[in-house]
């Protein structure tokens, strides 16, 4: 009995090391032959984000449909559409590209994103991604100084409720990750049920080696989500 738990473990052992042999030679490949490149415009040149840190989901990568992210329509729903081009930079924020993307504004009767139906109150002219749906995704190339076990809080909002995951280096890394809705029977004003900001606390809990990395976000199931920011903290440091 003795000898078989030993064996048990040895092969248990083995296994797990070739998975983790695995995944590691699947993540170098993903990131030899990946062609988006960190975002860069006239106001942000970091180069990749920083972890920990707070990710700017807007600041997916530069690489276009099919490299960078893929979305449902080549039109940017937001920039240049529902914010009319005029010259600005948040109303012309990525307009050419798929990726629907709008900012929080504050002041306005009715009010927007700083409602009373708020849980939490965002930063006003926050870029956020909108117009989800099932079956996009988008990805971001970060810089992680330390390796280690990370959690993020997702800022967002959610009409009805929804799930998304992430991938780390082409490889999923979280399950589905449900997202509380925001909805509220008490906001008569039926548009702004997309404006009711929340904090998903830890929703995400993903290993980071240091250095280098791309995240996925997809959108899973029901879409109708606004994702803004991602703040990510060490909580462990193997
Ligand atoms: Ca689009
Ligand atoms: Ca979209």
């Amino acid at each position: 009995m003795r000898r078989f738990v030993d064996w048990y473990w040895l092969m248990a052992s083995a296994i797990a090391l070739m998975a983790a042999g695995a995944a590691g030679a699947q993540n170098a490949d993903f990131l030899k032959s990946y062609k988006g490149t960190p975002f860069h415009d006239s106001k942000y040149n970091g180069g990749a984000q920083k972890i920990p840190g707070t990710v700017m989901c807007a600041y997916y990568d530069m690489g276009g449909e099919g490299v960078a992210f893929h979305d449902a329509d080549a039109k940017n729903n937001g920039s240049g559409a529902l914010n009319p081009a005029n010259g600005t930079y948040l109303n012309e924020f990525r307009m050419n590209e798929g990726v629907d993307t709008s900012y929080t504004k504050f002041g306005l009767d009715p009010k927007i994103d700083d409602n009373p139906y708020d849980k939490v109150t965002p930063p006003a002219g926050l870029l956020y991604v909108g117009w989800t749906e099932p079956g996009e995704w988008l990805n971001v190339t970060v810089e992680v100084a330390e390796t280690g076990e990370y959690t993020a809080d997702l800022l967002y909002t959610s009409n009805r409720g929804g799930t998304i995951s992430l991938d780390v280096n082409g490889v999923a890394a979280t399950g589905p990750l449900m997202i509380v809705s925001t909805y509220d029977a008490a906001d008569a004003v039926a548009w702004r049920q997309w404006h009711h900001w929340n904090v998903a606390k830890d929703l995400v809990r993903i290993h980071l080696n240091k250095g280098r990395n791309v995240l996925t976000v997809h959108t899973v199931a029901q879409g109708q989500m606004n994702y803004a920011t991602l703040e990510f903290k060490r909580v462990r440091s193997s």
